[in-house]
């Protein structure tokens, strides 16, 4: 039988963020992430493996089983739509709100059908869906904060944290969507197969957690 637990993370944040929890369940990863090119690391445990991927990619990776557990945002776990996965744990890290912005001190555009730029698509729609409002989404992957500036975007749907970047733009926060941390999230059919394992390494993770 694999005794293997796969963990998918991302580099950045979330990999920062989860690391002080992962030393306190006492897996140490042997490389760096973002000095080394490795997408995949051993541990300080033989039977703990780390996979490093896009943030957006964690979900499907865990939904497919190619990781038994990951870490995602919940912003990137509403877009995914959470299929096949479990979420019992809420880690407290990487938190922010995700947030309408729009032009500060802009009046209302005064048009029947707003524009919105983001890359989050789903959570948009059934955001302004759950308003009866009409709007007209644009699909970015990245910078959205530009898109109201050159006229593309009446308003953007991001991730704010100091609110420092809509500022350095001219943006500011108009509605908040929802408040925003890093889950953990295990495989529905890992959490059968590999119960004892799963269950033991979710335990330690909430005890470090709190
Ligand atoms: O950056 P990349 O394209 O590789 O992928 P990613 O942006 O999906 O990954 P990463 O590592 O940037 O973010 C991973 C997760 O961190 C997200 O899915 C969120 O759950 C969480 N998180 C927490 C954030 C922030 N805080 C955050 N502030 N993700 C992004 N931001 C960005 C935001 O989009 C905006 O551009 O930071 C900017 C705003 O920050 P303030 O402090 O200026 O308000
Ligand atoms: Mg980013």
């Amino acid at each position: 039988m694999n005794r293997t637990l796969t963990i998918a993370l991302s580099k950045g944040r979330i990999f920062r963020e989860t690391l002080p929890l992962l030393a306190q369940a006492g897996i140490e990863p042997a490389d760096d992430p973002d000095t080394s090119r490795k997408l995949i690391l051993d541990t300080s445990d033989e039977n703990v493996k780390l996979v490093i991927l896009r943030a957006a990619d964690v979900p499907t990776y865990v939904q497919y089983g190619a990781a038994d557990l990951g870490v995602a945002g919940k912003d990137v776990l509403m877009e995914h739509g959470g299929d096949g996965l479990y979420e019992p744990l809420d880690l407290g890290i990487a938190c922010c709100r995700m947030m309408v912005a729009g032009p500060a001190g802009g009046q209302e555009p005064g048009k029947d059908r707003l524009r919105i730029a983001t890359k989050y698509v789903r959570t948009t729609r059934s955001f302004y869906a759950e308003k009866r409002e009409q709007v007209e989404i644009i699909k970015l992957y990245g910078s959205m904060e530009l898109a109201p500036l050159v006229g593309l975007a009446d308003r953007i749907v991001d991730l704010v944290d100091t609110g420092n970047t809509l500022k350095a733009n001219g943006l500011a926060p108009l509605e908040h969507i929802a408040d925003i941390s890093s889950r953990l999230v295990v495989n529905k059919a890992s959490m059968k197969m590999k119960h004892d394992r799963v269950k033991s390494f979710i335990n330690k993770i909430a005890e470090a957690r709190s």
